[in-house]
């Protein structure tokens, strides 16, 4: 299968330019293709997991993928998706954020491979240094106003309000187009749909300017079949920086995909083969109880996030919840595991456990804890707890600091001992 056969395949092609021009071109060789990201906060989500990967996609097929930190078009603001005009953020904000960035991206590409190695630019480093007359001249006489105003991006906001600084971003991602065509041979430029606009006003400068043919693709928006918005939970976005999203949540956010969007995102965000991805949807239909791909979707990608140990962490801890044996944790994997989980801090050398239950709230008062206990709801430390009078001592502490309470099956507390 070549690579667009495999996106294909995968549902990854939202719009292209000619699809057998493109067809065409990549048969002929590898081209150097790439995608851009903003640094709009000081990690990506996994809302760019899937372009990212897609460039690691061609990679893998021999092609040079080139990943773009948006460092001076962080700077502008893109309108692309976005219904209001978005506050900018200050300049040495944006320079660490896109170090950050950078850092993230070069994770997922191979660079040292002789044959096709991968590539990292910042668009700081020549949209820095435009200077506004030429720039007007040079570049702003090959946009008229018409095309500008026909893009989705600016269109939906002309009754809403658009300033001129979102209005120009556009000009700015072409250019950017224009300058990896010229300095890279960067033939193609991919995204998700949002970036069309983007993506097909950089190939018409570049035919003005160059006289030169440029490819576009993009992929679709993930949606989710309950219509809620993909990569966000309660506890809020999935990052890609294990310490603003740990491995663990990261793994859990994987495991709690809907069943009937499983399939779809081992598609997406897998490298796993078409065979193995058609027997596990027959696997699936035949064993839907045993979330055989739930299981293959979380491993992989916690994997290729974030690595074979972080790996092995967040399912030992997701095991330790699932079996009730959290005492086998070490404090790290507490740590880990119970960052979301209700907390207390307790400054008491020792306390009652009805008492206990109250002010962790896992009871809402103390008849209602003393009935809990009698019902053998109450765990502590994962083991049922069935003594009204029971105090707890220095030894119910797990690594001298932290007791598990459980009411049910699943309710955990965190109880801190102050030392
Ligand atoms: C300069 C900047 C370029 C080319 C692209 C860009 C960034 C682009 C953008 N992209 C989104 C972002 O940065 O805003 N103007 O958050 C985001 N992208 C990944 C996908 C996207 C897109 O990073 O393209 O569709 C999300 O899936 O929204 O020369």
């Amino acid at each position: 299968m070549n690579i667009l056969q495999d996106l294909e395949f995968r549902d990854l092609i939202y719009q292209s330019t000619d699809y057998d021009e493109l067809s065409e071109r990549l048969e002929k060789g590898p081209i150097a293709l790439y995608i851009g990201f903003d640094p709009t906060a000081d990690s990506l989500h996994i809302g760019s997991l899937l372009p990212i990967l897609c460039l690691k996609r061609f990679q893998l097929a021999g092609h040079l993928p080139i990943a773009l930190a948006g460092g001076g078009t962080g700077m502008i603001g893109d309108p692309s998706g976005k219904s209001t005009e978005r506050g900018l953020n200050p300049e040495e904000i944006i320079d660490e954020w896109t170090e950050k960035i950078r850092l993230q991206l070069e994770q997922f590409l191979d660079f040292d491979t002789k044959t096709n190695p991968a590539r990292i630019a910042n668009n700081y480093h020549w949209l820095g240094k435009l200077e506004v007359i030429s720039f007007l001249r040079d570049i702003g006489k090959h946009f008229s106003i018409g095309y500008m105003l026909s893009k989705d991006a600016v269109k939906s906001r002309l009754s809403t309000g658009i300033s001129y600084t979102e209005f120009s971003y556009m000009i700015l991602q072409s250019y950017d187009f224009l300058k990896l065509y010229e300095d890279y041979d960067c033939e193609m430029q991919a995204g998700g749909s949002d970036q069309w606009g983007n993506i097909t006003a950089g190939i018409e400068l570049i035919r003005r300017v160059s006289n030169k043919k440029g490819y576009g693709l993009t992929f679709p928006l993930v949606t989710k079949n309950d219509g809620t918005k993909f990569g966000k939970t309660e506890a809020g976005t999935i990052w890609l920086d294990s310490t603003k999203t740990t491995p663990y949540e990261f793994f859990q956010f994987w495991i709690n995909t809907d069943d009937r969007d499983v399939i779809r995102f081992i598609k997406y965000f897998t490298f796993l083969s078409r065979d193995e991805i058609v027997n596990l949807e027959e696997e699936t239909v035949k064993n839907p109880g045993k979330r055989e791909a739930h299981r293959i979707l979380a491993r992989e990608v916690t994997e290729l996030v974030h690595g074979k140990e972080a790996l092995a962490k967040a399912e030992k801890i997701s095991q330790a919840f699932f079996y009730g044996n959290v005492r086998d944790l070490n404090e790290d994997e507490v740590e880990e595991g119970f960052k979301d989980i209700p907390s207390t801090t307790i400054s008491e050398n020792e306390i009652g456990i009805v008492d206990l239950l109250v002010t962790a709230g896992v009871s809402t008062s103390k008849r209602q804890a003393r009935e809990d206990i009698k019902n053998k709801a109450i765990y502590i430390n994962d083991e049922c707890s069935t003594e009204i009078e029971r105090i707890l001592l220095p030894n119910d502490r797990l690594h001298q600091k932290y007791t598990i309470i459980r009411r049910g099956k699943k309710n955990y507390f965190l109880i801190k001992w102050l030392p």
